[in-house]
């Protein structure tokens, strides 16, 4: 039986790759797509992911708009390695918009209708919109099978600050927040994700799937302001599908969520040798077989639309 998932993103062109691996997988059943500020507004990602959903012809996916800012700014962290548009300059027409509900609210009520252990969580923008959701009803997140955040730079170099993530910096108390929600968390930061790379021949090769969304996922990819486009929000769904292809060590982490040099950063440790009072449990992905990532990306962008 398909899993049901629920994505909450910042569309963003990955978001985007990542939205239609999810819609091209017979594996997974998209109940709903919540969105955030991050790369771009909330109003520009809400808008972005109504068009991803539209192009790969599921209109039946409601998309509601979350977060407007990180839980102690005043203002959201932008910012437009995915151009202006959050969408790398390609034009999709948009036949909807979202619904009127608050994300945090779909979230709340996702979690708490049906049985625990039903939804999975995949969460691949500022953490903003799970926070509060957890925040305003505790114990909330332990009630999905399973919650895979991308964020984080456990063993690596960060790509916002020497040492922070994206995701982690744009709302760092969000993401310690759901870190240590004890939800059954899967963490796939830079450490993984570097791996993910697109060379360009394969990027070339979408443009040759004979539908309508092979083409656009390659524009999208091109559309990327970054010398080495990576493939960061497409690994947490691509484990649904296919966990075999990922390798990880269980550490227990934090996030330093106070302003200064290391906002952001997130604190690693292997279990074997943290002390118990040290973060939460977690697993940190830090291994991926990219040539069958890739293939199995383009094997389901075939099959949509
Ligand atoms: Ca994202």
């Amino acid at each position: 039986m398909a899993q049901d998932l629920l994505i909450d993103c910042d569309p963003g062109i990955d978001d985007a790759l990542a939205l239609l691996l999810a819609c091209g997988a017979p594996e997974l059943n998209l109940i709903g797509v919540t969105t955030v500020a991050g790369n771009r507004s909330v109003e520009m990602t809400a808008d972005n992911a109504c068009r991803v959903l539209d192009l790969a012809g599921r209109h039946d996916v409601p998309v509601h708009a979350g977060c407007s800012h990180a839980i102690t700014m005043p203002q959201a962290r932008t910012n437009t390695v995915h151009g202006e548009d959050g969408l790398g300059g390609v034009e999709l027409p948009r036949g909807r918009g979202a619904t009127g509900q608050h994300a945090v609210d779909v979230i709340e009520q996702a979690l708490l209708n049906g049985p625990a252990g039903r939804l999975t969580l995949v969460a691949i923008g500022p953490l903003t919109n799970l926070a509060l959701a957890e925040i305003k009803r505790p114990g909330l997140l332990k009630r999905a099978q399973r919650v895979l955040v991308m964020g984080g730079a456990a063993f690596c170099d960060g790509n916002i600050t020497p040492s922070a993530e994206f995701n982690f910096h744009a709302d760092a108390l969000a993401a310690q927040v759901v870190l240590g929600s004890g939800a059954d968390l899967l963490l796939f930061g830079l450490d993984v994700t570097r791996q993910a790379g697109m060379p360009a021949d394969w990027v070339d090769a979408l443009g040759d799937l004979g539908n309508r969304c092979g083409p656009v996922a390659r524009d999208l990819i091109r559309g990327f302001r970054r010398d080495k486009p990576l493939l960061h929000d497409t690994c947490p769904v691509a484990w649904l599908i296919a966990p075999q292809l990922f390798g990880a060590e269980r550490c227990r982490v934090e996030v330093d969520w106070r302003p200064g040099l290391t906002e952001g950063h997130l604190a690693a440790k292997r279990v074997a040798l943290a002390r118990a009072d040290f973060g939460s449990p977690v697993e940190v992905f830090t291994s991926v077989q990219s040539d069958a990532l890739r293939e199995l990306l383009r094997q389901r962008l075939a099959r949509l639309p």
